[in-house]
């Protein structure tokens, strides 16, 4: 029986990259004085690392080989809270725009008593903002386990905090959905050995995802179907609960 649903957050549920990480990492470049520009295009690469302290040591590492400081994971702790902190007021100021058919999807799901989790790299700060601005406060508490950023060692591609979640939730993978964007987060579901649907973004959209149930362009609703990238073709226009529940019966 399909008994829960958990979803990755950035570029899942919003297109929060983009629109909101890379937006706060550049200017808390500038109000730190540091002369680091983050293009798009180069967003795009950096993405291949998750977690942002991570991001930010790798960006050093590959791009600014030269660069010391006496103590370092300190200065990148500092930028990196400095930038969550303008990431929570860009998610506060602005209303964020979920995804297509994500709105609809939570509702439904939750309407047929499916259990709701979370499963995300960023830092809890972040998701708590993000869902407040996009659902209200309140749906918070429809997400039964919230996972985020450092409360696993290892971020994704590796399996724990898929792993954390189940654990906390009582369920095997086999009870379970997993929603991605991203090969990293494809992996981390795939390694805890969930099933996994795929809604692709600008980013992802060359990503490799064999093995996943299914991949599309959005959830998909009445006004926006999906367009599926791969997978077994079916009549359906947007993830339903019987269609995942018909997925979920198939394959896992
Ligand atoms: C999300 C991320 C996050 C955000 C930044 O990956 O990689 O690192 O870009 O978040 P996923 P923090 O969607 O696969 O979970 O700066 O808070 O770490
Ligand atoms: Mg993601």
């Amino acid at each position: 029986m399909l008994e829960a649903l958990i979803f990755d957050v950035d570029g899942t549920l919003v297109n929060s990259e983009r629109d909101g990480h890379l937006r706060a990492f550049n200017l808390t470049f500038k109000q730190f004085g540091l002369n680091w520009v983050w293009s798009n295009e180069l967003y795009h690469d950096l993405l291949r690392i998750t977690g942002g302290k991570e991001r930010l040591k790798y960006y050093l590492d590959t791009y600014h080989s030269t660069f010391t400081h006496n103590d370092l994971d300190n200065f990148i702790a500092t930028i990196h809270q400095h930038k969550t902190s303008l990431f929570i007021n860009l998610m506060t100021q602005e209303k964020v725009r979920l995804r297509v058919g994500v709105d609809r999807l939570l509702n439904e799901a939750k309407a047929s008593q499916l259990r709701l989790a979370i499963a995300t790299t960023t830092s809890l700060e972040n998701v708590n903002a993000l869902i407040s601005s996009a659902l209200g406060a309140d749906f918070l508490r429809e997400f039964e386990v919230i996972a985020a950023g450092d409360i696993v060692e290892k971020k994704k591609p590796a399996s724990d905090i898929y792993t954390w979640t189940l654990e906390k939730m009582g369920l095997s993978a086999q009870q379970c959905l997993a929603f991605e964007d991203s090969n990293n987060g494809f992996l981390s579901a795939t390694n805890a050995g969930l099933k996994t649907i795929i809604t692709v973004n600008e980013y992802t959209n060359n990503h490799n995802f064999d093995g996943a149930l299914v991949v599309l362009d959005s959830l998909g609703d009445a006004q926006q179907p999906f367009t599926m990238i791969s997978g077994s073709p079916t009549n359906t226009t947007c993830v339903d609960v019987d269609y995942l529940r018909s997925l979920h019966a198939k394959y896992c």
